[in-house]
C-alpha cells in the first residue's frame, strides 16, 4: 500500500445525487481519488468488509472502476465486487449490494446527463441497505474532502474487467460477476412472468423499449426478450456506448423523441425508455404521455395486481415537488403518505423502517422497497403486469384512474444553464417575498401560504432545511421552486406547476396551467433577473 499526498479540493461536495462533474474535471491528478478517500474515510475504511463497484459505463467508467478498485484493497476491504465490463445500473447495483450483504458500494454515473470526454461524471457511495447515502453521510464526505492530505492506493496491476470470475489479489478477493443477472432473477421473483410471457410473446400486444444506448440495454434483453419472450425488435438502442450514442439518455418527450415517433406512428400499444443509469422511466401509450406523478398515483393503486405486492402496500411516499395525485390513492386506501425533499436518499429510511413500499418522483423515478433506489425496468414491469392482468390500454388505465380519483395536472419547467449567480439573487429574493405573501391575489390565484420546505425524517429525526419554495394557493394550485442540485455546469431552475381537476379530464395539460405559469412567471422574476424568456425543458 502506497500513501499518496495530496491537497484537498473545495468542490467536492455531494449534490442531489453524489458528486457529478465535466470528465476532464474528474481527469485532474487526484480528483476521483481524494474523493473516493474522503468517501472510504467518511465509513470508516473497509474494515475487511464487501464493496460493491459498479457504473453506467460512460466514458471514464473503466479507469475509475481500476483506480477504486486498488483503492479499496489499499483501504481495509476484504471483497469487493465489480459488474463485468465495470458495468451495473443504479438498481443492480442496490441489488447486488443487498443480496450479498455487502457493507456499500460506489456507482459511476451521471445519470440523464450526456457522456463523452467533454461531458458529465459521477460518483456517489452507496450504504449497506443498497441505498443513496444519507445527507448525514455525505456531509461528513464533504468535511473529509476539505481536509484530506493524503489518499491509500495499491500499486496493483490492472484487473481484467470482463472476465467472470474470482480473482485473489494482494490477499482480496476480486469477484467479477455477470451485471444482469441477480437483478433478473428479483425481477422475475416479483412479477407474474407467465402472464406477461403470454402479453408480450402473443403476437397481438405491441410495444418498444428504448435503452437509449446506456445501461439498461443488457438488462431489458435478457427480461423482456429472453426471459419474457417478446419480439426482438421491441428493445432499441441497447448496446451501452460510452457516449450514448451523442445523446441525452434522459427519458422524456424532448430526448425520447424518435420513440414517442415510433410508438405513435406505428400504432404501438406501449412504449417505455430509461435513462443512462437505468434507474428513471417514462411509460407511454398509443398518443399518450403518462406523467411520472400520475404513473407512481396508477401503480399503487394497482400493486396488488402484481404478485410481489399482492399484500398492499405498506405506505406510499413521494417528494414534495411531486404531484399529490399519490396522495388521493394512499387516502382512499387507508394508507399513510409521506411528502420527503428531492432526492432518493430520504426514502432510505422509510423503506428500512417498514413504513413505506412504493415511493416515487417527478423526475421520471418510481421505486419499491425492492432495492433502495429508483429502478427504471422495474417501474416498466409493473405496467407490463397490470396491463397483462387487466387487459386495459394505457390510456384506458390511465382515464379510469382520472375517473376515479380525479386528475391532478402536472407540468415542470426547466431553465437550464443559467448564471449561478443570477439564479442565487432570483432565489434570494424570492425567498425574501414569502412571509408576506399569503392573502395576495395574483389574477385570481390567492395565495394560501408560502413557505421554504423543511423536513423532519420520521425515523431518525434528523431535519432537512430550505428543500424548496412551495406556494399554496386557495383554489388548489401549487407553485413549486428550486435550483436542481444535479447540474455540471451553471445553475437549473426548476419550476413545478400542479393542480386538481374533476371535471374536463382530457383538457391538455400545459395550456390548463398556462394561467399558473404566468403567475409563477410573475412570482420568480425568471426574466427579470436572468434574461431568459422560456424554459429550456418542459416535462
Ligand atoms: C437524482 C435524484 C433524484 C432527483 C433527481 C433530480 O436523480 O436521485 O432523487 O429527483 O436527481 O434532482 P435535481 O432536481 O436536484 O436535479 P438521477 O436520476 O439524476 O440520479
Amino acid at each position: 500500500m502506497t500513501l499518496i499526498n495530496t491537497t484537498p479540493f473545495q468542490d467536492q461536495k455531494p449534490g442531489t445525487s453524489g458528486l457529478r462533474k465535466k470528465v476532464r474535471h474528474f481527469q485532474q491528478p487526484h480528483y476521483l481519488e481524494n474523493f473516493v478517500q474522503a468517501i472510504f474515510n467518511a465509513v470508516g475504511g473497509g474494515q475487511n468488509g464487501c464493496l460493491v463497484v459498479g457504473g453506467d459505463g460512460r466514458y471514464f467508467n473503466r479507469e475509475a472502476v481500476q483506480t477504486i478498485v486498488a483503492m479499496a484493497i489499499a483501504n481495509g476491504y476484504k471483497e469487493i465486487i465489480v459488474g463485468q465490463g465495470g458495468i451495473l445500473s443504479t438498481p443492480a447495483a442496490s441489488c447486488v449490494i443487498r443480496k450479498y450483504k455487502c457493507s456499500g458500494g460506489i456507482i459511476l454515473s451521471a445519470s440523464h446527463n450526456p457522456g463523452g470526454p467533454d461531458e458529465d461524471f459521477g460518483i456517489k457511495y452507496n450504504g449497506a441497505n443498497g441505498g443513496p447515502a444519507t445527507e448525514q453521510l455525505t456531509d461528513k464526505i464533504y468535511a473529509e474532502s476539505c481536509a484530506l492530505t493524503s489518499y491509500k492506493l495499491s500499486a496493483i496491476e490492472a484487473i481484467d474487467l470482463d472476465l467472470i470470475g474470482t480473482l485473489d489479489v494482494e490477499g482480496v478477493k476480486v469477484r467479477i460477476i455477470d451485471s444482469v443477472s441477480d437483478y433478473a432473477e428479483l425481477m422475475e421473483s416479483l412479477f407474474d412472468f407467465p402472464a406477461m410471457r403470454s402479453l408480450l410473446s402473443g403476437g397481438e400486444f405491441s410495444f418498444c423499449f428504448d435503452a437509449m444506448h446506456a445501461v439498461t440495454g443488457p438488462y431489458a434483453k435478457e427480461i423482456l426478450i429472453n426471459r419474457l419472450g417478446a419480439p426482438a425488435e421491441s428493445v432499441i438502442n441497447a448496446t451501452p456506448e460510452e457516449d450514448f450514442g451523442g445523446h441525452h439518455p434522459d427519458p422524456n418527450l424532448v430526448h425520447a423523441a424518435d420513440l414517442v415517433s415510433k410508438v405513435n406512428q406505428n400504432g404501438l400499444d406501449f412504449g417505455a425508455a430509461s435513462d443512462g443509469d437505468g434507474d428513471r422511466n417514462m411509460i407511454i401509450g398509443n398518443n399518450f404521455y403518462v406523467n411520472p406523478c400520475d404513473s407512481l398515483a396508477v401503480l399503487a393503486a394497482n400493486a396488488t395486481l402484481i404478485p410481489g405486492y399482492a399484500q398492499g402496500l405498506a405506505g406510499v411516499a413521494r417528494s414534495m415537488p411531486t404531484s399529490r395525485a399519490l396522495d388521493r390513492v394512499a387516502a382512499a386506501q387507508g394508507l399513510n403518505c409521506y411528502e420527503t425533499p428531492t432526492g432518493w436518499k430520504f426514502f432510505g429510511n422509510l423503506i428500512d423502517d417498514g413504513r413505506i413500499t412504493f415511493c416515487g418522483e417527478e423526475s421520471f423515478g418510481t421505486g419499491s422497497s425492492h432495492v433502495r433506489e429508483k429502478d427504471g425496468l422495474w417501474a416498466v414491469l409493473c405496467w407490463l403486469n397490470i396491463l397483462a392482468s387487466t387487459g386495459e390500454s394505457v390510456a384506458s388505465l390511465m382515464r379510469n384512474h382520472w375517473q376515479n380519483f380525479g386528475r391532478d395536472l402536472f407540468t415542470r419547467h426547466d431553465y437550464e444553464g443559467l448564471d449561478s449567480a443570477q439564479a442565487a439573487e432570483m432565489m434570494k429574493a424570492l425567498d425574501e417575498k414569502l412571509t408576506n405573501l399569503a392573502g395576495s391575489n395574483f389574477d385570481g390565484f390567492v395565495v394560501e401560504t408560502a413557505d421554504q420546505f423543511a423536513y423532519s425524517d420520521p425515523v431518525d429525526g434528523s431535519v432537512s432545511q430550505r428543500q424548496g419554495v412551495r406556494i399554496l394557493f386557495t383554489n388548489g394550485a401549487r407553485i413549486v421552486v428550486r435550483l436542481s442540485g444535479t447540474g455540471t455546469s451553471g445553475a437549473t431552475l426548476r419550476v413545478y406547476l400542479d393542480r386538481f381537476i374533476n371535471e374536463d379530464l382530457e383538457c391538455d395539460t400545459q395550456a390548463a396551467l398556462a394561467p399558473l405559469s404566468a403567475v409563477a412567471s410573475k412570482l420568480i422574476g425568471v426574466e427579470a433577473f436572468t434574461g431568459r424568456k422560456a424554459p429550456d425543458v418542459v416535462t
